[in-house]
């Protein structure tokens, strides 16, 4: 696999803050060695709310999630690390919890699609655009990794 540092934006959306999985959340992105580099907890509002899902406009479920995750505050964050993307987007698991592989966040703590307590950024392109829609630039706190040798070192 070719290295790829890469940043993700993750939220624990209002059902996540709401049944105390913050923490819990949080846990599995750093025991599994991603670098947490921006976090802030906000009451999204509908215009940022429309932003983040302008994709699903129109499908049925749309105005159901745009009040979901207007509904009580979110936690909204980024990690970083090689093929981040990835890596995040395999520790949640699939939109569907009842097909989320064991293990997985999802999986772990959800039933429903409609309240799968986490987003993720799912690719180069949308993560680039997300983080720039949820953080200011001068919000993202880069720092040096201590474990980096440990966690990503190559053979
Ligand atoms: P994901 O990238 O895994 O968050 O999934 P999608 O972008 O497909 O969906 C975004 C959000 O829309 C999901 F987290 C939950 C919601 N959704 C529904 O409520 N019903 C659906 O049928 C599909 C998605």
């Amino acid at each position: 696999m070719e290295e790829a540092f890469e940043k993700t934006l993750v939220l624990v959306k209002p059902d996540g803050v709401q049944r105390k999985l913050i923490g819990t959340i949080t846990n599995r992105f750093e025991e599994r060695g991603l670098q947490l580099v921006a976090a802030k907890m906000l009451l999204v509002n509908k215009e940022l709310a429309e932003k983040h899902y302008q994709e699903h406009k129109g499908k049925s479920f749309y105005n159901g999630l745009i009040k979901y995750i207007t509904s009580a505050p979110t936690m909204a964050m980024v990690w970083a690390g090689e093929h981040a993307i990835e890596a995040v987007r395999q520790t949640v698991g699939k939109t569907n919890p009842l097909e989320a592989a064991p293990g997985s966040i999802r999986h772990d703590f959800a039933l429903l699609t409609s309240r799968n307590l986490v987003h993720a950024s799912d690719s180069v392109e949308t993560a680039e655009r997300e983080i720039a829609l949820w953080f200011k630039e001068e919000e993202i706190c880069e720092w040096a990794d201590h474990h980096h040798e440990l966690i990503f070192g190559k053979n």
